[in-house]
C-alpha cells in the first residue's frame, strides 16, 4: 500500500469510516498512480481497483501490489463492490458526495441496499493540499515549459494576428517544449475582450494600441501550471497603462506578504485594497487558488478562506482589472510556499512588454 493510501486510511479512521469508494480520477491517480477509468475501494484490509477489460493490465502496471477486479455486463461494478463489502462484513460505505450524480446515487441505493451510504468527500482533497517534493518538481517543470513558451511567443506575436492564431501557436509551442497536454483551455483576449476574465479566443484581430491577456499553463506529470501575462502592441493609452501598473502593484504587494503562517484571506484583501482604490469593483474574482493535479484546488486566496498558508501549498496570485468597453489586464504567477517564504515557479518578466 502506498504512503498516500496509508495517509487516507489514517484520515478515514479518524472520521470513523471503514470503507470508502473513490471515484474521482485525480484522487485515484493521487492515491495509486492508476490513470484509467474505474473506481477504488479503500479499507483497512487494502485497496482494490475495480475496472473493465480495457484497463485491467494498465491498472496492474501502474498500481503494482493492488488487487484489480474486473467488472463487466455479467458482473456489474456495483455488485462487485457489494460483494467486497459483504465479505468484509461492512454496513457502511463512504462516498465522494461531490462526484456522484443523482442518477448514480439512486442506482447505488438500489444495488447496495442494506449498506448505509455516507458522505466523505474531501478526505483525499485534504491530503492533496500539501504537495510533496516530487509533486512540486512536476509543477515547477510545467511552469518552466509555460515560461519558455511565453518567451518564444514574444518573438512571434504581432499586430494582424487573431486571438485564435495566437492561442494555437502558444498551445503548439508548449507541446513542442515537452508539455504532455494543456492544464486548461488557453485564454487569449485582446482589446475590449480583455474585460472578459475567461474570454474565448476568437477572430478578433490584434491591433496596435491594444493589450493582450494570455492565461495558460502546461501539463507535466499530471500536474498543472497556471500563468497569465498581459502584453501591449505598439503605443497604448495612458488609461491602459494605468490599468497595467495598478494590477502589477497589487500583484507584487500580495507576493510580498506571502509565506508560511499568513492567512489566505489577508493576501486577497491586500491586492483588493490596492485595486479598489483606483478601480472600485473592477477586480471581481478571487486573488488565487491552489494548483496541483487539478487546476483549481485548495487553499483559496479569497475573502472566505481563513486557513494559514503552509509549506507545500502551491497557489496562484492573479489580480486583474476588467473594464467593459475599455479592456483589461491580469498578471498571474504560481508560487510554492516554503519554510521561509515562497518560491515563484513563474520567472517570466512582468514589466509591461510592448510588441
Ligand atoms: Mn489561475
Amino acid at each position: 500500500m502506498t504512503e498516500r493510501l496509508e495517509a487516507l486510511l489514517a484520515a478515514m479512521k479518524q472520521a470513523e469510516l471503514g470503507h470508502m469508494l473513490i471515484q474521482k480520477p485525480k484522487n485515484i491517480r493521487y492515491l495509486t498512480g492508476y490513470t484509467g477509468e474505474g473506481c477504488l475501494l479503500v479499507s483497512g484490509t487494502g485497496a482494490v481497483i475495480l475496472t473493465d477489460f480495457r484497463y485491467v493490465e494498465q491498472a496492474s502496471i501502474q498500481a503494482p501490489g493492488l488487487q484489480v477486479i474486473r467488472y463487466d455486463a455479467a458482473h456489474p461494478r456495483l455488485s462487485e463492490i457489494r460483494q467486497q463489502l459483504v465479505s468484509a462484513g461492512a454496513h457502511k460505505l463512504a462516498v465522494e458526495e461531490d462526484a456522484v450524480t443523482v442518477d448514480a446515487y439512486r442506482e447505488m441505493l438500489r444495488a447496495l441496499s442494506g449498506i448505509e451510504l455516507t458522505a466523505a468527500g474531501g478526505l483525499t482533497e485534504r491530503l492533496r493540499i500539501v504537495k510533496g517534493e516530487e509533486e512540486i518538481e512536476c509543477i515547477a517543470r510545467a511552469c518552466r515549459i509555460s515560461c519558455q513558451a511565453f518567451e518564444k511567443m514574444l518573438g512571434v506575436m504581432k499586430p494582424g494576428m487573431t486571438e485564435r492564431e495566437i492561442q494555437l501557436e502558444l498551445d503548439y509551442t508548449m507541446l513542442r517544449l515537452g508539455a504532455e497536454g494543456l492544464a486548461f483551455d488557453t485564454i487569449a483576449a485582446a482589446g475590449v475582450n480583455g474585460s472578459l476574465p475567461h474570454a474565448i479566443p476568437g477572430n478578433h484581430v490584434v491591433k496596435e494600441g491594444e493589450m493582450l491577456t494570455l492565461d495558460f499553463g502546461a501539463l507535466y506529470g499530471g500536474y498543472c501550471a497556471d500563468m497569465t501575462r498581459t502584453v501591449a502592441f505598439g503605443r497604448i493609452s495612458d488609461e491602459l497603462k494605468n490599468i497595467y501598473d495598478t494590477v502589477l502593484e497589487a500583484q507584487l504587494a500580495s507576493l510580498d506578504m506571502i509565506g508560511p503562517g499568513v492567512v489566505c484571506s489577508q493576501v486577497d484583501r491586500c491586492a483588493r485594497e490596492i485595486i479598489d482604490k483606483v478601480y472600485p469593483g473592477a477586480f471581481g474574482h478571487s486573488l488565487g487558488h491552489g494548483v496541483g493535479l487539478d487546476i483549481h484546488e485548495q487553499p483559496g486566496l479569497n475573502g472566505r478562506d481563513q486557513r494559514e498558508l503552509t509549506p507545500g501549498h502551491i497557489v496562484t496570485v492573479e489580480p486583474g482589472v476588467y473594464l467593459p468597453g475599455v479592456g483589461g489586464c491580469r498578471i498571474e504567477d504560481t508560487v510554492a510556499i516554503t519554510g521561509s517564504g515562497y518560491r515563484n515557479l513563474i520567472d517570466a518578466p512582468k514589466e509591461l512588454i510592448c510588441l
